[in-house]
């Protein structure tokens, strides 16, 4: 088992008493639809029951006396199910879904509805996770409504298949072949997201030029999304800001611009011959080298509104990304999105979402919550989470991200009072939006695995998850996720949970703890590398973020240092500001403290800096050794590449902590405390040391 099967493994039943009562309720399906929508429910239904229950179920399009699984909306089923189920059709939407079973002729049935096709298949992945999940099906009564209305991957996959920040192989669009070779990989691709409710793709990087917007590329991608569309996903792409110069000859890329204008409706409407459901654009702007509206002293809304304008007659959209800005402008990195942003609040178009980064920098281990959240009521906020782990290890290191991903969610803004949690913000709940959506930025590559790593794989599945519903527990998501990839023994669950849920906080603590961020190698981000110093950005150095010195460590951001605090509601400040209230997971980056700064544990900031070092190298170990504990559940293959890769983990923590606490120790001057490993080699060993190799390729 090399892992390509995902979370679809749809292994054996093996329970004595389960098996019977599924396969009496799975045997005969209804399911009256004939579209590509009703073939690939029948299709996922045929392999997983086959597979899970050793059946070959029988299908039919009318109701008989001995069907005991219907799948249809409202329109499709019999009346005497529609008598005995209860579904508040208005609530389900296009995509919600109610599976309910009912007593019907002396015998259980199991009803599966919603208002599309396409709910249909989402709840029918549903139904197979309850088996897969060895669930009660006797009396089902569940209704699933997703909370945000686009949720896309976002792969930043070039148009000559190197993926940015990929780790997992080269890019899966095999654009060469295309459109005359459809890879059954993309038909499983779209299986594993439809699974898990993503429901559109963003095709391009966000720095890819504008090739990807010319007829060559347009082909291929209407390929591709002929290919998702029976599975509810759409496609998108990423939109050059200055494509009308590059691909249109014109000589200037303003959006008030007439003839820019026009040429971008011209590109939308020959968009849309290729791909009638076109999703819309994704655009970086402004940010990194990459053009924007800023070159013509226009705002980023007169940027995203041209894009809108163009897109509104098709009923397509533009996430524009609020990842703007400049080694250019004096003020600290992490207020110039929020100094752009803010001000133009109420000024976007319907169909424009602003898509934010989970934190004001960039993606680390750890960061408080981007202060844009709950700072424009206006305008509809996505979320933007990194599911490549750029700056947590990449392909090589166990991060489970739910735990990431929920903490920021859960997190109170406080902009309309006690409980505007950044959900309720995404969600479209807080200020009534319409339009609201997530997207991550995908771990996907060619790997036979997809996602290089094993258990990166369940980064995609509670990406996807969390995207349906924000509300959702981080450790749920792993429990279901380990019983549908390996195994429903309850020991293996314990132990699987136990790794997966410590991981996130292991990482930081290796890496980045109290509030500690970017200090990785340079570029790579792989690895540490917190005296990266003086190079051509500033603002992309260790030292600009930690300030370390002989007075101690951490970037001041209250009102004696960037103030960036004062992007906050008034009570995120105040309990930020204040070092009694300051949660220690969010201390340095905040706060300038001493070395000798006391700590609530009562070590110094320097012991407690080192402690969590090590602590973090020690939970790698127990990661090994919960592992191990398990291996008689894990099929070899999989058991031993994910024991490798804990164990290349646990050697790479201790070189983060030797790396980071010999550094920092140049200015505490002050000896590791009482069960902190002494380093192995010098400080200059790990200077010199860099990785020559592209990790995970
Ligand atoms: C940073 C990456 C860079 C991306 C950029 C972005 O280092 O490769 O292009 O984000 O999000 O994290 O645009």
């Amino acid at each position: 088992n090399d892992g390509y099967n995902l979370w679809l493994q749809y292994q054996k039943i093996e329970s004595p008493t389960l098996l019977p009562e599924y396969q009496k309720q799975a045997g005969h399906i209804f399911i009256p639809g004939k579209n590509a929508t009703s073939d690939v429910i029948e299709k996922e239904l045929r392999t997983a029951l086959e597979a899970m229950l050793e059946i070959a179920p029988q299908f039919t399009t009318t109701p008989k006396q001995e069907t005991t699984l219907f799948i249809g909306t409202r329109e499709q089923l019999p009346a005497f199910t529609l008598k005995a189920i209860n579904i508040p059709w208005e609530k389900l939407g296009t995509e919600g879904f109610s599976i309910q079973s009912i007593n019907q002729n002396s015998q259980k049935a199991l009803i599966i509805t919603g208002n599309s096709d396409v709910a249909l298949l989402y709840g029918t992945f549903e139904f197979l996770k309850l088996l897969q999940t060895q669930q009660d099906i006797s009396t089902v009564d569940l209704t699933s409504i997703p909370k945000t209305n686009i949720r896309v991957l976002n792969h930043w996959d070039n148009p000559d298949r190197t993926v940015e920040r990929g780790y997992a192989g080269a890019s899966i669009w095999d654009w060469h072949r295309l459109p005359g070779h459809v890879k059954p990989q993309y038909v499983d691709y779209a299986r594993a997201n439809a699974s898990i409710g993503i429901n559109g793709t963003v095709l391009t990087n966000v720095n890819a030029n504008a090739q990807v917007l010319t007829p060559y590329f347009l082909k291929k991608v209407a390929t591709l999304a002929d290919t998702f569309r029976p599975y509810g996903i759409k496609v998108y792409l990423t939109a050059r800001f200055s494509a009308p110069i590059e691909i249109g000859g014109l000589d200037t890329a303003d959006p008030l611009h007439p003839e820019v204008q026009k040429w971008w409706t011209e590109k939308v409407n020959e968009i849309y011959e290729y791909v009638p459901d076109f999703g819309g654009f994704l655009v970086k702007a402004d940010s990194e080298g990459q053009p924007g509206p800023q070159n013509y002293d226009r705002t980023q809304a007169e940027g995203a509104n041209m894009l809108a304008k163009a897109l509104q007659p098709h009923e397509g959209i533009v996430m524009w990304r609020a990842f703007v800005y400049s080694n250019e402008t004096p003020d600290d990195r992490a207020k110039q999105a929020y100094n752009e942003f803010k001000p133009l609040d109420g000024k976007f178009e319907d169909n424009v979402l602003v898509q934010v980064k989970n934190g004001p920098i960039d993606f680390q281990p750890r960061e408080p919550f981007h202060p844009l959240f709950g700072a424009m009521p206006e305008t509809p906020l996505m979320m933007e989470f990194q599911i490549t782990q750029e700056y947590l290890g990449q392909g090589t290191h166990l991060v489970f991200l739910g735990s990431l991903f929920e903490e920021v969610l859960d997190t109170d803004t406080y902009a309309k009072g006690p409980g505007s949690t950044v959900a309720k913000v995404v969600e479209g709940s807080l200020d009534q939006h319409a339009l609201s959506g997530m997207a991550g930025v995908s771990n996907i590559g060619t790997d036979r695995n997809w996602t290089g790593h094993l258990f990166g794989q369940a980064n995609w599945y509670a990406f996807g998850r969390l995207a349906w519903n924000p509300d959702e527990s981080a450790a749920d998501i792993a429990k279901e996720w380990l019983k549908m990839t390996f195994s429903n023994d309850e020991k293996f669950i314990r132990k699987g949970k136990s790794i997966m849920l410590q991981s996130h906080e292991a990482a930081v603590n290796y890496m980045t703890p109290l509030g500690l961020h970017h200090i990785m190698g340079w570029s790579h981000h792989y690895g540490p590398g917190p005296w990266v110093t003086d190079k051509h950005r500033d603002d992309w150095t260790s030292t600009y973020y930690h300030q370390a010195s002989e007075d101690g460590i951490g970037f001041d951001r209250t009102a004696s240092g960037s103030n960036a605090l004062s992007q906050y509601a008034p009570e995120v400040q105040q309990q930020y500001e204040n070092l009694e209230t300051c949660p220690e997971k969010y201390l340095l980056w905040f706060h300038h403290l001493p070395w000798n700064y006391e700590m609530k544990s009562g070590h110094s900031l320097w012991d407690e800096i080192a402690l969590h070092y090590q602590k973090g190298v020690h939970q790698t170990e127990q990661m090994i050794t919960d592992w191990k504990s398990i291996k008689t559940h894990v099929d070899d293959q999989r058991y031993q590449q994910v024991l490798d890769f804990l164990q290349i983990q646990h050697h790479e923590a201790k070189w983060w902590r030797d790396a980071c606490l010999l550094y920092f120790q140049q200015f505490s001057q002050m000896p590791l405390p009482e069960g902190v490993t002494q380093p192995e080699f010098s400080l200059d060993h790990y200077r010199q040391y860099t990785p020559l190799f592209v990790p995970g390729i």
